[in-house]
C-alpha cells in the first residue's frame, strides 16, 4: 500500500497534478544509480504519451560504471543542469527514487510537484502528489506498474532500462523484493533485452578498480565476524557493494563495512 496522499496513485493522478503549460523536469536522487535513471527515463516516456514533455536531470556526477554504459548503449538523454526559460513559467519538478525530505536530492530551482520513491520517508514530502512505497525494492518496478495500469505498451529500450534498474537494486532479485517487483520483472523480461541489461548491471569494474579491490582485501581485517576494508578510490559506485556482497559469502563473516577514500562532495 502506498502511503497517504490527497490524490490516488498512477499516471492519471500524476498528470492531474501537473500544469501542461509549464516546463517539467524529472529529477533523480543525487549521484544517480541505474534504478534512479531508469525510473526517470521510463516516467518521462510515459508522460510523453499524455502530451507532457519533460527532461531527465540529476545533480552530482554519474559514478556508476554500469549506469554510464546503459546511458550510452540505449542513448538515454539525461543532464546535470537545467536551462530555465522564465517566459515559460516556473519549473515543475518530479523526484524519482529519492526524496528531498530524506536529504538525498538537492532540488533544482522550481516547484516540487511529485515524489515517486521506494525508500522509507522520514515524513511526507511537501508536494501535491506522492507515491512512496518502502515495501518495494526498486523504483523501476513502480514505474513499470504505471505503464501497466495505464495500458500503455512499453518500448523495448525502456523495458531494458527498467529491467536493469530492478536487477541493480535487488542484485538480480536475490535481496528483499516485493511480489510487485517480481511481477514487474517477469513482464519486463519478455519485452526488454535481458542479456544486455544483465551484462550492463554485472560489469562494474575496470582492471584498475580490480587492483584496488585486491589491495583492499589484502589490507582488510575481520573482528568478531565483521569484515572491515577501505578502498583507495575514487572508484565506481558499485565497487563497494560488490566487495561487501562477495565477502558476505564467507561463513565466518556476518557483516561487512567497506568505505572509500576520496568520495567527491556535491558541488554547491
Ligand atoms: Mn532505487
Amino acid at each position: 500500500m502506498a502511503e497517504s496522499s490527497c490524490l490516488p496513485f498512477g499516471l492519471d493522478a500524476l498528470v492531474s497534478a501537473l500544469d501542461p503549460a509549464r516546463p517539467l523536469v524529472i529529477q533523480t536522487h543525487d549521484f544517480p544509480d541505474l534504478d534512479a535513471v531508469a525510473s526517470a527515463w521510463g516516467l518521462s516516456l510515459l508522460l510523453a504519451r499524455r502530451g507532457l514533455a519533460s527532461a531527465c536531470v540529476y545533480r552530482g556526477r554519474i559514478r556508476s560504471r554500469s549506469l554510464a554504459s546503459l546511458v550510452s548503449q540505449l542513448g538515454l538523454t539525461i543532464a546535470n543542469e537545467v536551462f530555465p526559460r522564465p517566459e515559460e513559467g516556473r519549473l515543475q519538478l518530479i523526484v524519482v527514487d529519492g526524496s528531498p525530505v530524506n536529504g538525498n536530492v538537492s532540488l533544482f530551482d522550481g516547484d516540487l510537484v511529485a515524489v515517486v520513491d521506494h525508500h522509507r520517508a522520514t515524513c511526507q514530502p511537501p508536494c501535491p502528489y506522492s507515491d512512496i512505497r518502502p515495501e518495494m525494492a526498486s523504483c523501476s518496478a513502480i514505474i513499470e506498474g504505471y505503464w501497466k495500469s495505464a495500458s500503455e505498451p512499453l518500448p523495448a529500450d525502456a523495458a531494458t532500462a527498467l529491467l536493469a534498474g530492478i536487477q541493480s537494486d535487488t542484485d538480480f532479485l536475490s535481496r528483499r523484493a516485493s511480489p510487485e517487483d517480481f511481477s514487474s520483472y517477469y513482464r519486463l523480461v519478455s519485452i526488454g533485452d535481458f542479456s544486455l541489461a544483465s551484462r550492463v548491471v554485472r560489469t562494474v569494474f575496470d582492471l584498475a578498480e580490480l587492483d584496488l579491490v585486491i589491495e583492499a582485501m589484502r589490507d582488510s581485517v575481520v573482528r568478531d565476524g565483521v569484515f572491515w576494508a577501505w578502498i583507495k578510490g575514487p572508484c565506481s559506485q558499485e565497487v563497494l557493494a560488490v566487495l561487501a556482497e562477495f565477502v558476505l559469502r564467507t561463513e565466518e563473516i556476518q557483516a561487512a563495512v567497506v568505505a572509500e577514500h576520496g568520495v567527491p562532495a556535491l558541488p554547491s
